[in-house]
């Protein structure tokens, strides 16, 4: 029955044996791991976006080499996580659907503007960083598509962090425009990558069963107070100043205290409006449609070996 089924699911988790996609699972896991996963395979792809905009501008041949990469990474990790997705019964053109319709969210942090050659640092650093902390513990997720997805994943987003920490660390010891360009980028990231872990654990309506569900591992405010702590120290070895008046040390607790983020900022990017959110869905349909004749072109050769092979 029901009930029974539900109970032995919850002892599942309870003692670490992941779910697979045959497994029974509740209506509503399903659904928040689609969610979740989808939104995570939208932003991978959309997060392509802003550094793509940097490639043929690169300083020189070996930063060229590096991005395009990194930027070639992402798009693997959008196509890991569709396939994820797609075991829970979703198909890849329902959640391409709805990211073009804009009914399904992707990280708010992809809807700001790479404005200087600082920016690939500084998204590198922080953002790239910012995605470790909260996907390290994923890999640990209770549904093994994902978890097992999450693991080359890290791996290559540790590069991606390293390569943008190394790209700031260049410009913080090159001239004083370098430096004064690397705190600029410093200054717009940081309170955007601060959103990137969600609203406040009190406002965060999917976390409590998530985390019953071991699906998420720490709340959204822990993983925030993770990346203040390693962070600082970071812009402080590089010789940047944090731009938050409010940031202090709390010698009891161990950890920063930090200003209060401008909430308002981030729903008003989660719901839509902010500075590249319609830039970057036009250009997403714009790459599908212009994909179109690939998929056509593959369906056909598709369907001539198949014909070849029933002769
Ligand atoms: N932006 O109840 P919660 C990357 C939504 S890293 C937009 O706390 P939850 C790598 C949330 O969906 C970025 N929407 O939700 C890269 C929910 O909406 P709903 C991607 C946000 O799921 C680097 C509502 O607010 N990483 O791509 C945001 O428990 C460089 C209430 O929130 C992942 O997706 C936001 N920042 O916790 C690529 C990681 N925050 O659906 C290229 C996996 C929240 O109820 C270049 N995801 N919302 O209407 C997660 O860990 C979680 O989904 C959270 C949100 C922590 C993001």
């Amino acid at each position: 029955t029901e009930i029974n089924l539900e109970e032995h699911f919850q002892n599942k988790i309870d003692s670490e044996i992941r779910i697979e996609p045959k497994d029974w699972m509740p209506d509503a896991y399903r659904k928040t791991l689609i969610r979740q996963i989808s939104q995570h395979a939208h932003s991978e792809i959309v997060g392509m976006l802003p550094e793509a905009n940097w490639i043929t501008r690169a300083p020189t041949l070996n930063r060229k080499k590096i991005l395009l990469a990194k930027v070639q990474d992402e798009a693997g990790h959008g196509l890991y996580l569709y396939c994820a997705a797609e075991t829970l019964g979703v198909t890849r053109d329902e959640t391409i659907n709805d990211l073009h319709s804009g009914k399904a969210k992707y990280s708010s942090i992809f809807n700001y503007p790479t404005l200087t050659w600082a920016d690939m640092g500084a998204i590198g650093w922080l953002v790239d960083g910012a995605a470790i902390l909260n996907q390290v513990p994923l890999c640990r997720a209770s549904y093994g598509p994902y978890a097992r997805a999450m693991v080359r994943i890290c791996k290559e987003e540790s590069f991606h962090q390293r390569q943008g920490y190394e790209l700031m660390m260049k410009l913080a010891q090159g001239s004083p425009e370098q430096k004064a360009m690397a705190q600029d980028a410093f200054n717009r990231w940081w309170w955007p990558t601060l959103m990137m872990f969600g609203p406040k654990d009190a406002d965060s309506g999917n976390t409590e069963l998530s985390m019953k569900w071991r699906i998420k591992r720490f709340t959204n405010d822990e993983l925030r107070q993770r990346f203040v702590d390693v962070s600082v120290p970071q812009a402080e070895y590089l010789g940047l100043t944090i731009p938050d008046p409010d940031l202090k040390f709390n010698e009891e607790t161990g950890h920063y205290e930090f200003g209060e983020i401008d909430w308002e900022e981030f729903w008003k990017v989660v719901k839509g409006n902010g500075a590249c959110n319609k830039e970057r869905i036009e250009t997403r349909k714009k790459a599908f449609d212009d994909g179109a004749w690939v998929r056509e072109a593959a369906t056909a050769y598709h369907e001539k070996r198949k014909l070849r092979e029933e002769r």
